[in-house]
């Protein structure tokens, strides 16, 4: 059997205790709106919403290293819950990063402070792949670990969901091929193309233990699943579908299989069994409003959008039947309040020409950002009804 197929859980998948099979976020606005219907408020979240912009993470991190916190639990927790508290959001999104596992594989990575993840070595020849050590669920532990008490905290408060998040293996690999942060992967583009047997044996690992990683996750009671691909915008239309997208759809295999029973269609009394639902799955990338189409088609729920294409024209690329996520472009954010305020409101009109919209930025919270904004953002949004 291979790695892949000996991860994979039976058909259903999550426990009886998970939130989303216990009904706790199956009619949260969050998991309405992904599921493609529209929840009496509109939900929002900020990517990023977690870290450098709010005081209180500052003061928590003084002494520990990003990756250490990461692999806090009760640390991680703590962060993800921060902005929960704060803003009023309608999501949690996990405190950790996509390189962490690759680290819990044992790659040599570390997050540089003011740069972002750096490399040991960087991977390029077919026998640096080959080297590439596998991850298995169990040094996920620290990972689980904090997603459970993340969830034990949110649905004592209510029933907000945790969101679980995995960078897609194009991402991912851009790192490991450059050693680092890059303007435009040439490096990774140029294995890509140069060594295409390399490089789908790359995508392929890079899928298995980002997969496993968002897995995790969801087994231990995140309610949903976002896919970052924030790097795809690099490539072209073509090269995305032959040497991306199936190393990607490859990825999601590992939580496309997680169902739950629709809260909305309970059990017929002639099956006696309920209508299943999939965990909802986000896709997101930057500059990515040539690939919507093709990175909706490797099989995820909701496509979330940045900000270079409105919401409107992203709604139409899909056949205005996918729900959408975004996208207030972060640069608003230091604008003058009715200035922000009038941008906040052309995209959540824009977003109705979607079967359903979750409000978010169209890439992270700047560290600067005065956090204060993003609380008036989340009561103006959730004043507006649906
Ligand atoms: O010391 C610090 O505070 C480090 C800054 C930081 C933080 C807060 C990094 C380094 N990662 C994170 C957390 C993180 N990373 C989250 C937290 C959850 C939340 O959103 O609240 C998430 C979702 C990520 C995902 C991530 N990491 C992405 C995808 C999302 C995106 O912004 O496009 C990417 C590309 C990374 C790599 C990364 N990690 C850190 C940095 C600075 C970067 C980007 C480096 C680059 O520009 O290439």
């Amino acid at each position: 059997m291979d790695r892949t197929t000996a991860q994979r859980g039976p058909s259903g998948g999550l426990g009886a205790e998970h939130p989303l099979v216990k009904g706790l976020t199956s009619r949260s606005r969050l998991i309405t709106a992904y599921s493609g219907r529209r929840p009496d408020v509109l939900p929002v979240w900020f990517m990023r919403q977690a870290g450098r912009s709010l005081p209180e993470y500052r003061e928590l991190r003084i002494s520990t290293g990003m990756l250490n916190a990461c692999l806090d639990p009760a640390l991680a927790s703590e962060i993800t819950m921060q902005p929960v508290r704060r803003h009023g959001v309608d999501a949690g999104i996990f405190f950790s990063d996509i390189v962490v596992p690759l680290k819990l594989a044992g790659v040599d990575v570390d997050i540089v402070p003011g740069k972002g993840p750096v490399l040991g070595k960087p991977v390029r020849t077919a026998a640096d792949v080959a080297a590439l050590p596998p991850v298995l669920p169990e040094a996920l532990a620290p990972v689980a670990d904090g997603v459970r008490a993340t969830v034990a905290e949110l649905t004592e408060r209510g029933d907000t969901p945790l969101i679980g998040f995995a960078g897609a293996p194009f991402t991912l690999a851009a790192y490991l091929v450059e050693g680092g942060p890059s303007k435009d992967h040439i490096r990774a583009r140029t294995l890509m193309h140069a060594d295409p047997e390399t490089w789908h044996a790359l995508m392929a690992w890079a899928a298995d233990v980002t997969g496993t990683f968002l897995r995790a996750q969801v087994l231990a009671g995140a309610s949903a699943a976002q896919l970052f691909d924030s790097w795809a915008g690099a490539l072209s239309l073509e090269d995305y579908t032959r040497h991306v997208a199936p190393a990607s759809a490859r990825a999601l295999s590992f939580v496309r299989d997680l169902s739950y029973p629709d809260p909305e269609h309970a059990a017929d009394a002639v099956s006696a069994r309920a209508v299943e639902r999939n965990v909802p799955i986000v896709h997101f990338g930057v500059g990515t409003s040539e690939l919507l189409r093709a990175m909706h088609d490797i099989g995820t729920d909701v496509i979330g959008v940045d900000y270079r294409v409105p919401l409107d024209e992203a709604s139409r690329r899909l056949g205005n039947i996918v729900p959408l996520q975004g996208n207030i472009d972060p640069a608003y954010l230091d604008a003058p309040w009715p200035v922000l305020e009038a941008h906040v409101r052309d995209v959540v009109e824009r977003g109705r020409s979607a079967p359903s919209h979750v409000l978010n930025l169209g890439h992270g919270v700047p560290p600067e950002t005065d956090p204060t904004v993003l609380t008036r953002i989340v009561e103006l949004v959730h004043g507006l009804g649906e």
